[in-house]
């Protein structure tokens, strides 16, 4: 299988001002495509050629020979969730559904909302925010570099990429301004939503 990049669901500056059209030409033109292109290139020939990314991010997790594959398959697929969640004129009020399911495992949309900005501050370097469905209980998680909630067999529904290259242009090292913005007035909601059991 050849993996591709995506397409994004706006234009590069719908989501402008909160994130830059600059923004989304680097990140997503060339940081994405990237890992796309050395994805496909280090599984040429081997035996995870032609498995799903799911399977080759669970496969090579633990498998220290294969941090390479494991690295560009997870950047791919958080990406891939990534551009999924946000929208133009995001944030706002959730569908019901998801509503009450935060409200009933983190106590109020705000105590959620904080968590999640605490989260990715407090991801020491390179990484990602998560909301993620562990055992059915909607839980706020964090990974390191490209790693995610998959590997410890948990659904992640919410994915803030916190690398630099995600805010440095708009918010230079402001990453909690940055995380901010993204949770109250980027997120999709209908889509993640969407990804409830
Ligand atoms: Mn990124």
């Amino acid at each position: 299988m050849t993996f591709e990049l995506p397409k994004l669901d706006y234009q590069n500056d719908a989501l402008a001002p909160i994130m830059s059209q600059e923004t989304l030409d680097l990140h997503h033109g060339k940081h994405h495509q990237t890992y796309v292109t050395n994805l496909n290139n280090l599984l040429k020939d081997t035996d995870l050629a032609g498995a799903s990314l799911e399977e080759i991010i669970k496969k090579t997790a633990k498998d220290n020979s294969k941090a390479g594959i494991f690295n560009n398959a997870g950047q791919h697929w958080n990406h891939i969730l990534f551009w999924k969640c946000m929208k133009p004129k995001g944030g706002g009020v959730m569908p019901s559904e998801l509503e009450k399911r935060i409200v009933a495992d983190f106590g109020s949309i705000d105590k959620f909302k904080e968590d999640f900005i605490q989260a990715g501050v407090t991801q020491f370097g390179s990484g990602w925010a998560w909301l993620a469905i562990d055992n059915g209980k909607l839980i706020v998680t964090k990974s390191a570099n490209a790693s995610n909630p998959l590997v410890q067999n948990m659904k992640p529904i919410l994915g803030c990429d916190v690398w630099e290259h995600s805010y440095y242009v708009d918010y230079r090292n402001r990453r909690p301004d940055y995380l901010k913005a993204f949770i109250n007035d980027l997120v999709n909601w209908e889509y993640v939503a969407s990804l409830l059991d």
